[in-house]
């Protein structure tokens, strides 16, 4: 395979001149400017951090020759999503005092603090280091957080495994000490790397951002084929335990960019656990050698394998390895189970999982709600909090005899409980988008409340009350609340207006198709009508709609 040999573009050239992703940052951030901009905006994302602007005030401020409210929003990487209650608490203590108040769970089990002020940023850092979290790599163009589903991490009795998103990050996480030195102060550091980079990033890293999820093979609650790569835990009849590897996914397009797609991750091998780290590598070199560097674009690896075709791009990996790629085992991966209310974990404790609206855990004026409670929890009961890909929380070791402790604060709190929540709401998703997201083209986390109405609505008014709907919305087609593989997929257009998918399924191994283009949010009823009444008419039983849809309306 060839490399794309043409101009590079500019931020490639910003990392290469970084001495390893430092730049002027530090004098950056000692500046008295409010905001950050040019060559140390784009590194500062690599440190998990992104300068943003409040959407909402920026025309009138525009107007009154004002300048913008800057704020910067901070992404805590959390792999596989886990944190025990003092690492919950120290969030809990940042979304106070440095941030807006909420804790925003990401679809990919991490953490987002937004409202930031650029004085705040260091004193995050020291706090988040003292509690062994970083935001260091939760951004930038390297591997990204590692998702796992959250029954592999609190029911796993293999060790192997349960360890495996934190090898993951520990493995290819930039070894650079420039996060350290800028934001946390050097050698007094608790966790201290090494400092050296790796050799497969070298100095300008990876063409754009990579990411790694490990599913259950049971069911895939993290959407595995949406990944670069994917680990499907498995068993080999001859060698043993190991992971089915997919590779290429990726969901991002780009209205203005008519060659940008969403793919699905295709099955590439078989591996055992011995074989894994050099198998990532394998595949990380021919993304970082083959990736496009010319155009940002079209940079993630998913366009390396469509590009190139499936078997061209195999057998590239299969060259840097050395040797043969042995077949995939079959796959046989149900659908997502969304993890809510009580279970009885393997060890007898318990673990109960709790809806969180487009995972912002905040209160209401009265000083009440989800924030308060899992802070009430986290300061009377040692367990574990674990972020699921669905932008949810579970509480997880929970001793038996303290069920009742725990219902009670979350009662005293106004939380919910799954049984009291409508279907739609229940596994609906949608992005931060407005005011925060600088590409945002319409909101979606505030409308989502209005929406999950809406389309509850119409099901309950055509006597589908009690059948499951997958519900996403995004404000723009990056698709970071996955609709390109929803049942139903809202995707802003403009911004008014919102295009319209449907057909994925809770399996997550099939792409929604677009139905309808700028649809507004008030028509959605009647625009969902005709095909909601024909999954009632013409659906099998238990058919969900997103198969129905696939199988009748648009096959
Ligand atoms: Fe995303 C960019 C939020 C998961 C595809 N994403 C952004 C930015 C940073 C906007 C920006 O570039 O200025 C958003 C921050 C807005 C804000 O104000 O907070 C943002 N993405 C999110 C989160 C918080 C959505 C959420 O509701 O939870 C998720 C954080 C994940 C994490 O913890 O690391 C998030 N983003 C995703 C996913 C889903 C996933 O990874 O499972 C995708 C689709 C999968 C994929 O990558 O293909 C996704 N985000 C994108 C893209 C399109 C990338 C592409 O190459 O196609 C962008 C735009 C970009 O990178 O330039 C983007
Ligand atoms: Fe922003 Fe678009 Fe991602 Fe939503 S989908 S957070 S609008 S980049």
């Amino acid at each position: 395979m060839t490399k794309i040999e043409a101009s590079h573009t500019v931020e490639e050239e910003f990392k290469r001149s970084s001495d390893f992703l430092r730049g002027d940052l530090s004098s950056e951030i000692a500046s008295s400017k409010p905001s950050i901009e040019g060559a140390s905006e784009h590194l500062l994302k690599f440190h998990g951090i992104y300068a943003q602007d409040n959407r909402d005030v920026r025309r009138e401020r525009s107007l009154a020759r004002e300048t913008l409210e800057y704020i910067f929003m901070v992404r805590v990487a959390i792999p596989g999503g886990r944190l025990s209650t003092d690492q919950w608490l120290a969030l809990d203590e940042i979304a106070e005092d440095i941030a807006d108040g909420t804790i925003r769970l990401t679809t990919r089990q991490a953490v987002q603090f937004h409202g930031v002020l650029k004085a705040g940023l260091r004193p995050m850092a020291f706090e988040l280091d003292a509690h062994l979290m970083t935001s260091f790599g939760a951004c930038g163009d390297v591997v990204r957080n590692t998702v796992m589903c959250p029954d592999l991490l609190a029911n796993g009795d293999n060790a192997r495994l349960v360890l495996m998103a934190d090898h993951i990050a520990r493995t290819f996480k930039p070894a650079t000490r420039a996060h350290w030195e800028i934001f946390v102060n050097g050698e007094k550091s608790a966790t201290s790397e090494p400092d050296n980079e790796h050799s497969f990033y070298g100095e300008t890293y990876l063409p754009r951002k990579f990411k790694i999820a490990i599913a259950n093979p049971r069911e895939n609650c993290v959407d595995v084929f949406a990944q670069d790569l994917g680990l499907i835990p498995a068993t080999h009849d001859e060698l043993g335990e190991g992971f089915n590897v997919v590779v290429a996914g990726g969901l991002g397009r780009s209205y203005a960019h008519p060659d940008t797609f969403a793919r699905l991750a295709d099955p590439l091998t078989f591996v055992t656990y011995a074989e894994l780290d050099d198998l990532i590598r394998a595949v990380l070199s021919t993304y970082r050698d083959l990736g496009d560097r010319t155009d940002r674009r079209r940079a993630r690896m998913k366009y390396i394998a469509a590009d190139a075709g499936f078997e061209q791009f195999r057998r590239e990996i299969e060259e840097r390895l050395g040797q043969e790629l042995r077949a995939p085992l079959a796959l046989d991966l149900g659908e997502a189970d969304d993890h809510l209310g009580w279970r009885e974990l393997n060890d007898g404790s318990l673990q109960l999982g709790i809806r969180v609206g487009a995972g912002r855990v905040g209160d209401g004026p009265d000083g009440k709600g989800l924030r308060s409670a899992l802070r009430e929890i986290a300061q009377t009961l040692r367990v574990d909090f674990l972020i699921t890909a669905q932008q949810d929380i579970l509480i997880s070791s929970i001793s038996p005899e303290d069920r009742g402790v725990v219902e009670r604060i979350l009662s005293v709190h106004g939380v919910r409980g799954v049984e009291e929540l409508g279907n739609v709401e229940r596994s609906a998703l949608a992005c931060p988008a407005l005011p925060t997201c600088s590409q945002a083209l319409a909101e979606a986390e505030r409308r989502l409340p209005d929406v999950v109405s809406l389309v509850q609505g119409e099901l309950d008014a055509n006597g589908l009350a009690k059948r499951r709907l997958q519900l996403r919305m995004t404000g723009c087609p990056n698709g970071c609340a996955r609709p390109a593989v929803a049942e139903i997929g809202i995707v802003g257009r403009t911004k008014n207006t919102y295009d319209v998918f449907l057909g994925g399924g809770p399996r997550g191994d099939r792409l929604a198709s677009l139905y309808q283009e700028k649809v507004k949010l008030d028509d959605l009823p009647e625009v969902l009508r005709p095909v909601l009444e024909r999954w009632k008419a013409e659906g099998l039983e238990d058919e969900s709609f997103g198969d129905f849809y696939t199988r009748v309306v648009s096959p």
